[in-house]
């Protein structure tokens, strides 16, 4: 059984000042994990208030990339320090976490075909490590260095390893239907376009509509989930919203 989970990066990170760890939400969720008895488990987590103003400042999008090796550096550099934060909490907490850099164990081709870490990550897992990846900058052909989002990073690796469980831990308890209450399944993007705004307006600004698409095309159940949900996720229970387009 492999699970891939994804810590959000406003899950982890206080928001509102530039670089700083929240420690009780990291410490609460690097707990859930410490607990849990998860075999084959590979986390992914975003950037929350790491990386993304480096992104800015330096120009660098998902499509907009640069030749500039000290921006590329410095949006790098971010990430890596809070994967750095990351795995050397879980190591306290007894969980053998090794850190995976998407700017050094992958790429995109010039139609945006990526390549990441499926050898390393899966030799890990069967050797008991718990890889720990992040969303980075990565070279890209023809443009220079691009964003890769955690989301892509859990997409690709959710496929690449054939995984059975993925599991978005956001600060939001699930998606929300048009009544209001998280939705506890989705099976197609029907179900809930009114709700999510299905229009592809809402896809190119990356909001929840694009997320439970990509994860619709998964080929594994998805469930998005608050922090609350955590140990449940890694206890095998349905929490959250389960996207399964299967
Ligand atoms: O927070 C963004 O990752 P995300 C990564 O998962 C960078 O979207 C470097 C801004």
């Amino acid at each position: 059984m492999t699970t891939v989970l994804k810590l959000g990066g406003s899950v982890i990170t206080d928001k509102a000042t530039p670089e700083t760890v929240d420690d009780d939400a990291l410490d609460r969720a690097v707990g859930a994990i410490a607990d849990a008895d998860v075999s084959r488990l590979l986390l992914v987590h975003g950037a929350g208030s790491f990386g993304h103003h480096y992104a800015e400042k330096h120009g660098v999008t998902p499509t907009d990339g640069s030749h500039d090796a000290v921006g590329v550096w410095e949006i790098h550099d971010s990430m890596r320090r809070l994967n750095d934060e990351v795995v050397g909490r879980l190591q306290s907490a007894g969980v053998p976490a090794l850190p995976v850099h998407p700017l050094s164990a992958g790429a995109r081709a010039a139609d945006s075909t990526l390549s990441l870490a499926s050898d390393t990550t899966a030799t890990m897992l069967a050797e008991g490590f718990v890889p720990v990846l992040h969303g980075d900058v990565i070279a890209h052909a023809d443009a220079g260095a691009t964003i890769i989002s955690g989301d892509e990073v859990v997409a690709h690796l959710a496929r690449g390893l054939d995984a059975d469980r993925v599991g978005l831990c956001s600060t939001v308890d699930g998606v929300y239907g048009d009544d209001g209450d998280v939705v506890s399944e989705i099976t197609d993007f029907g179900d809930v376009a009114d709700a999510l705004g299905g229009s592809d307006a809402t896809d190119v600004t990356g909001g929840m509509a694009a997320k439970v698409r990509a994860l619709l095309e998964l080929g594994a159940p998805a469930s998005i989930f608050g922090p609350d949900a955590l140990s449940g996720f890694l206890a095998g229970r349905s929490v959250g919203t389960v996207v399964d387009g299967r």
